[in-house]
């Protein structure tokens, strides 16, 4: 039985990832982070209880700025895979917290890789890096592949600048089994709130709900390539299973901007909605409302713009060539974007008719703009 150790496991693609290996009949380790309160919500469907016999799921405590504890973690568990997902993920904190995310997004990956050379795990242990789409960041072309050059443009991904490059230097100096995973943007149900996508389904979902008046955003003419993260994680798993170890692209080939994600998401539900205004000053209102379980008026304006959104420095235009991936790996997505939203969508619905529920019943429900 192969063993993985996921770093990451809490966030949206470990817990993804964690079930697809437990399915492919694997040991899976992951490291979670102490924090007072629980923050293993994504994976406790997959809890076991470590005072069974053969469990096959194990969480242990850790940082990846702590190379005594990931080196002691790699050494309990042995891993045949490691998959290093563990980041500060959001390039908008990035700007706000820089160093902590160059240790743990930067450093951490060489963590990883020295503690595996220092184990003399170099033969045994293939590692899957979590690189990023932000690497091209201004446009040098379209669509980028693995040939695009890079140009960083915020603090998180110059720092997976560095994690991309080590991970090609251990390949290369030490004839490790390590992978850099290219992934454009990739969402899900459980993708964290404060992203752009589910930002906007949570919205439109308690907007059509009467639990929220208006969603503020930032920039609506960014253009991103987005996927389904279950799609995703099997790329990953791909990676570490071919006779060489190499860096692919992932994505779908499919560029569109935030307004039409907000478009979409809002039509899903049966809204549809008339954009005004420019810049700073740009405003959505209902057009028309087709679904007569949500009330709302036409002209009511539900989207504004927040400038505290803005990033000092934004990547622009992000679509993917995933034919490499496509070609060696033989990797092929099973959602488009119509199936995301509907996915993102009707799951948030079901989310917050729980608020709906508590909110006719006279609880008080926070709005949320983050
Ligand atoms: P999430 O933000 O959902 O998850 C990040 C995970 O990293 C969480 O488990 C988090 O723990 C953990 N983490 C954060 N800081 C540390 C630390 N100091 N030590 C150990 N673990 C830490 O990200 P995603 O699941 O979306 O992304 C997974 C990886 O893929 C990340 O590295 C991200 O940068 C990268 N990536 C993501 C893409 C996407 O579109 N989703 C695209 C390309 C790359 P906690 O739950 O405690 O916060
Ligand atoms: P990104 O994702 O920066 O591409 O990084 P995010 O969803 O945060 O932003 C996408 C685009 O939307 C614009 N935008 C807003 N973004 C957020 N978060 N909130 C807003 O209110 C808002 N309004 C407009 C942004 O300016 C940007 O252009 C994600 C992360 O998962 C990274 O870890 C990963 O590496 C990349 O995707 C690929």
């Amino acid at each position: 039985m192969k063993k993985a150790l996921i770093t990451g496991i809490t966030g949206q693609d470990g817990a993804y990832l964690a079930e697809f290996l437990l399915e492919k009949g694997y040991e899976v380790h992951g490291i979670k982070r102490r924090s007072s309160l629980f923050n293993t919500e994504r994976i406790d469907h997959l809890y076991q209880d470590p005072h069974e016999k053969n469990v096959k799921f194990r969480l242990h405590y850790g940082d990846l700025s702590d190379s005594t504890n990931v080196i002691r973690i790699i050494q309990e568990v042995q891993p045949d895979e490691i998959y290093n997902l563990g980041a500060m993920s959001h390039v908008k904190v990035s700007f706000d917290s820089p160093e902590y995310t160059a240790n743990v997004d930067a450093l951490g990956t060489l963590r990883i890789l020295e503690a595996v050379r220092i184990l003399g795990l170099v033969d045994q242990t293939k590692v899957y890096q979590a690189s990023t789409s932000e690497l091209y960041g201004l446009v040098q072309e379209v669509p980028q592949s693995e040939k695009t050059p890079f140009y960083p443009r915020s603090p998180y991904a110059v720092a997976k600048l560095y994690g991309y490059w080590i991970i090609v230097n251990y390949r290369e100096a030490y004839n490790m089994y390590a992978c850099n995973g290219i992934l454009f943007n990739h969402e899900s149900p459980i993708r964290g709130e404060t992203f752009v996508t589910r930002k906007i389904t949570r919205a439109a979902a308690r907007i059509a709900l009467g639990l929220q008046d208006k969603l503020y955003l930032g920039n609506l003419d960014a253009k991103r390539d987005w996927g389904h993260a279950k799609d995703y994680v099997e790329a990953m798993w791909l990676m570490l299973q071919q006779e060489t170890p190499d860096d692919f692209v992932v994505a779908t080939g499919i560029t569109t901007t935030i307004r039409d994600f907000v478009k979409m998401s809002f039509q899903e539900l049966g809204i549809e909605l008339e954009f005004e205004g420019e810049g700073v000053n740009e405003v959505a209102k209902v057009a028309k409302c087709n679904n007569q379980e949500f009330q709302l008026e036409k002209g009511k304006v539900i989207l504004a713009i927040d400038p505290k959104y803005f990033r000092p420095t934004e990547v622009e235009l992000l679509i993917g060539d995933p034919t490499k991936a496509k070609e060696k790996l033989g990797w092929e997505p099973k959602y488009d974007l119509n199936a995301l939203v509907k996915d993102m969508i009707w799951s948030d619905i079901e989310l917050f008719k729980r608020d709906e529920y508590l909110k006719k019943g006279g609880h008080r429900i926070l709005n949320y703009y983050e």
